[in-house]
């Protein structure tokens, strides 16, 4: 049994779990500006939204309110509180659900863990000074996300010698760091970070090799919902990705991901529940 304790709940990770993408953010590329109102952030839209993703399956909410887009302009830190903190006390007070939230402030890691959020999602790994520690002193689980660069500047020419081996030893680093100030190997999770400082061809390259990354021993999160690496391949709008969306989803599933991304819940988890079967069969037949 791999149990995964995110502050009062737990989640089972023998199971994979579907996290729903809640965006506190006026520009995120797919569904950004969905819970403003005159540039005012609608904590009861988004208190909604999460409520939908809750009863179609996610057991996670993942809430954001910093766009790292390729390109995307920075918000000062008041600004991504102001957004998120109200929506994590709404959720923590109204639904059944494990918190995650997408930030690499330590500030908002401290605030969101005090009003209940069960989980960290970093997109720069604990890199800004002060995160480390307080991601340590949270207790919450933490997932890892590899970058190179940052999202002003991830995408100009992102270039490998050897993809999986640079995002392993960028693991191992963090990995590292977070020993080094009390954060047990049992509280990573670690994502490869589609999108992030990678060509269409790494994010290829990558997903169809998810399992050397599952090889480190820790549960895997992927996150391709919606990314330019379906329009890559099918070139499609953003609101035409579905398919695509899930079609990496079953991939990274069969592949060894414990948590899933995505924006449409209950399409994803259908996949995941199919995916799963098919990984559990077990050759016992009448014939
Ligand atoms: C990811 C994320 C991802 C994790 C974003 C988007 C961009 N966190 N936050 N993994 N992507 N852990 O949703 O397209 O892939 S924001």
């Amino acid at each position: 049994m791999t149990i995964l304790q995110c502050g009062s709940r737990a989640l089972d990770l023998e199971r994979v779990q579907v996290m729903g993408i809640l965006n506190a953010t006026p520009d995120s590329f797919s569904d950004g500006g969905k819970h403003f109102r005159h540039h005012q952030l609608s904590v009861e839209s988004a208190l909604a939204r999460a409520a939908v993703m809750l009863k179609e399956g996610a057991s996670i909410i993942d809430i954001g309110g910093e766009s790292t887009r390729p390109g995307a302009v920075r918000v000062s830190l008041q600004e991504e509180l102001d957004r998120v903190l109200p929506v994590v006390e709404a959720i923590a007070k109204e639904l059944d659900v494990v918190i995650s939230v997408d930030t690499s402030q330590p500030e908002l890691i401290s605030e969101a863990a005090s009003l209940g959020a069960g989980m960290i999602n970093d997109v720069r790994a604990l890199c800004l000074p002060g995160a480390l520690h307080a991601a340590a002193e949270s207790q919450l689980p933490i997932c890892l996300m590899h970058m190179k660069g940052t999202p002003q500047d991830m995408q100009n020419a992102p270039a490998y010698n050897n993809i999986i081996d640079e995002v392993i030893a960028f693991f191992d680093t963090r990995i590292k760091a977070c020993a080094e100030v009390g954060i047990s190997a049992e509280r990573l999770i670690l994502d490869p970070g589609f999108g992030f400082a990678k060509t269409l061809e790494h994010n290829l390259f990558l997903l169809n090799r998810l399992e050397q990354l599952d090889r480190l021993g820790y549960p895997l999160l992927t996150g391709t919902s919606r990314k330019s690496m379906i329009a890559g391949v099918l070139d499609r709008e953003v609101d035409k990705r579905l398919s695509g969306s899930l079609a990496t989803v079953a991939i990274a599933v069969m592949k060894g991901a414990k948590i899933v991304r995505v924006h449409d819940v209950s399409e994803s988890v259908d996949v995941v529940r199919m995916t799963e079967a098919v990984m559990r069969e077990s050759g016992e037949s009448d014939e």
